[in-house]
Order: C-alpha cells, then sequence, then structure tokens
C-alpha cells in the first residue's frame, strides 16, 4: 500500500483562522526558505510545489471577505511575553477566558456534553470561512493522491487535517491516522471551550459533530472511522473532549503511555491498533506541540511534559520504515513567536553549508527535520530506506 513513485506534493496551506494568533500561516514561507525542497531532492524525492494556496482568492470567489481581527499579531506577542514571563504553559482556554475571548454557549465555557439545545447553537469562530478555505485543502491534498504523490501539508492551524486527512480517507479506503498532538483536537462545536476550529478537527472528522456547519459540505462526517486514528503525546484534554474520546474507538496514547511503555512500544502498539495486518496506508497529522516546549517554543498553545526531540523524531523515523505513509501534515509551527537565530539550518547542513550561518527559527527549524525523518532520513544514511 506504499506509493509507487518518490514524488512529494507540497501543499502550502498558509491559513491559520482556525484559532486566534497571527503568525502560523508564515510557517510554510518559512519551511521553504530553510531549504526544505532542496533537502528533500537529497532524500530522492520529486518535489512538486505550486506554492501556497490561494485562500482569498477562494473567499471572494464566495463572496467571503477575510475576517483576521486586526490586533491578532499584537495578541499574539502579548501571548508570547507572558509565556516567557512565567516560564510555564499557559492554558489556552483558560487564556483566552482572562482575555476576554469570545465563548460561544456558557460564559464559564463549560457546557455538558448534550446540553447544548437548551442554549443559543454554539458558533464556530469564523465558520464559513473555514469551511470555504479547508475545502480548498481538501481539493489540493485530493489532487496530489490522485496523482499517486505524497501528500504534504504544511499549515497553518491544525485546521488544515479537516481538509487533508478527509481527502485522504477519500482516496484511501483503510487509512490509518496518527495524530502528534498535546491536544486531542475532539472537541465539537458544543463542547469547545473555545470555539476555535483548530481544537475540532478531529472530531469532525470522525463525525461528532452534531449537525454540518455552515461551509463544510465538502466534508462527509465520519469519513475517518474511529478505529484508524491514534493518538500520540496528548496531556491537555478538556473534561468534555475525554468523554467522547472515552466513548469511542479512537486509541488514545497520552504522555502518561509514553512515561510508561516509552517511544518504541507506544508507537508499535499505535500502528498496531490502526492497521492490525500492517499493510495499509498511513497519513501522520503532526501538530508541533506535542514536542516540548523546549524544543519547540514556536507554537501557538504550548504545553509541558512533551515529547523530547529524539522522542519525536524516533515516531517520524518508524512511520517513514513502515514505507506506507502517504500523507503528512506538519502544522501549528508559528515563526512570529519566537526569534530566528543562527545555527538552524539541518536542511542547509545536507548540502555542505555551513549550519550556523543559516538564520533559521528553532521551531522551523525542527518541523523540517521532521519531514525529512518522516519522508526516510535516517542517522545512517541520508536516503530514502
Ligand atoms: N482544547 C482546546 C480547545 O478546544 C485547545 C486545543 C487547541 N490547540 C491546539 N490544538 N493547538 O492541537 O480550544
Ligand atoms: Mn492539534
Ligand atoms: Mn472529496
Ligand atoms: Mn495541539
Amino acid at each position: 500500500a506504499g506509493l509507487a513513485s518518490r514524488d512529494v506534493h507540497v501543499i502550502g496551506a498558509a491559513f491559520c483562522e482556525g484559532q486566534n494568533l497571527a503568525g502560523a500561516d508564515a510557517a510554510p514561507a518559512a519551511l521553504r526558505a530553510a531549504g526544505l525542497a532542496p533537502a528533500l531532492a537529497k532524500l530522492g524525492w520529486t518535489v512538486h510545489d505550486p506554492g501556497d494556496l490561494d485562500f482569498d482568492a477562494r473567499y471572494r470567489e464566495r463572496g467571503l471577505g477575510a475576517s483576521l481581527p486586526l490586533d491578532k499579531h499584537h495578541e499574539s506577542m502579548e501571548r508570547y511575553r507572558e509565556w516567557e514571563d512565567s516560564g510555564m504553559a499557559v492554558n489556552f482556554a483558560t487564556w483566552a477566558h482572562d482575555h476576554g475571548a469570545q465563548h460561544g454557549s456558557g460564559a464559564d465555557g463549560d457546557a455538558a456534553v448534550g446540553e447544548s439545545s437548551a442554549r443559543a447553537p454554539p458558533q464556530i469562530v469564523n465558520g464559513p470561512l473555514i469551511g470555504c478555505g479547508l475545502e480548498l485543502v481538501h481539493e489540493a491534498v485530493a489532487r496530489a493522491a490522485a496523482l499517486g504523490r505524497f501528500a504534504l501539508t504544511l499549515g497553518g492551524d491544525h485546521s488544515v487535517a479537516a481538509g487533508s486527512v478527509s481527502a485522504l480517507c477519500e482516496a484511501y479506503p483503510r487509512l490509518g491516522v496518527i495524530w502528534i498532538d498535546a491536544h486531542a483536537d475532539a472537541n465539537t462545536p458544543s463542547t469547545s471551550p473555545s470555539l476555535h476550529y483548530h481544537g475540532m478537527p478531529a472530531a469532525h472528522l470522525l463525525g461528532w459533530f452534531e449537525r454540518q456547519p455552515a461551509g463544510f459540505d465538502w466534508l462527509r462526517p465520519g469519513v475517518l472511522p474511529e478505529s484508524s486514528l491514534a493518538y500520540i503525546g496528548l496531556r491537555d484534554i478538556d473534561p468534555d473532549e475525554a468523554k467522547l474520546l472515552r466513548a469511542s474507538k479512537a486509541h488514545v496514547y497520552t504522555m502518561r503511555d509514553v512515561d510508561k511503555h516509552g517511544i518504541g512500544r507506544v508507537v508499535e502498539m499505535a500502528l498496531e491498533a490502526v492497521d492490525p495486518h500492517r499493510n495499509g496506508p498511513l497519513h501522520l497529522s503532526l501538530d508541533v506541540d506535542a514536542v516540548d516546549p523546549h524544543f519547540a517554543p514556536g507554537t501557538g498553545t504550548m504545553v509541558r511534559g512533551g515529547l523530547t526531540y529524539r522522542e519525536i523524531h524516533y515516531i517520524a523515523e518508524e512511520m517513514a520504515l513502515t514505507g506506507r505513509l502517504v500523507g503528512m501534515d506538519l502544522v501549528e509551527v508559528n515563526p512570529h513567536l519566537e526569534p530566528s537565530q543562527a545555527g538552524g539550518g539541518a536542511a542547509r547542513a545536507m548540502h555542505n553549508e555551513d549550519p550556523e550561518a543559516a538564520h533559521v527559527s528553532p521551531t522551523v527549524n525542527l518541523g523540517v527535520e521532521l519531514i525529512l525523518s518522516a519522508l526516510g532520513k535516517t542517522i545512517m544514511h541520508d536516503r530514502y530506506h
């Protein structure tokens, strides 16, 4: 079930409407500038990159105006300083509440599952715009898959996975999805404390939404069967989200499981869970906030106690070693939340360029390295295995 060719199709999804910090939309360009394409070529891949998707053109076509709050960037920097000052993770839901972010149903954002009918239906922040934008992602990923190419989606926030994963599920029946994240992204509009869509794409793909929100007609609810999804790295799950997960057939490996069993066993269990016969196509949806903030500070919702540098690489390497990876999302890299610094030139080092001469943000550099690992870079040889 692996790909016949070594063609990788880059889908630049500079999309950050699923949350309220600016900067995640700068990631695709930053990853390219860090030397991603030539490094992939060095691994033996033919790289097809038509450039970033033109969301604005699609919004205009559909009569939607871009709706970014003007203070987005200001807000993101404020939050970054808060993080720096405190030296610890800021729970985003709490933070948004303290800073007066708009909540949908209950004033405390604490509505119980199924309790929503008595209240005004909760509205996803930017819902129709997000539905419109993600349809473009879905179409681009579907095209890449139809061409038999590896679909590499560069986010953007994790919203983009609703587009990419739905397209790959349609292209590859029995697709197994490994979702690497600090968060489960399994809230519905009724359970979400933030009403930010990037906390919901898994629930949407699994068919847990009570109704299809406007703009999402292209997404078939339940396109991703519960048993085909395994999480690794979770450590910040909302109470009602946890109830939904516990009642489901989705496979959940939290940081506690990594502590207890070790990353080797956890990856083995996750692969066994989504692909018992070890012969099906696989997708890696990698939210960089799964990685400990020590290694990945450039992301919007940091949570302490994450995967180490080697643990996240091990996951990517094991996915490559299956020979059956057909797609990957790299999401939630936010170059605005960290300064670029000298010495981040992992991709450049592959070309015998001085890596110290490159100025690349640490999390952008990590993102490049993880893509290379997932696409076959190994410690012993810089080549597809
Ligand atoms: N669980 C919280 C919510 O739904 C925050 C989750 C979103 N953050 C992410 N997703 N980065 O992975 O609002
Ligand atoms: Mn996520
Ligand atoms: Mn489709
Ligand atoms: Mn996350």
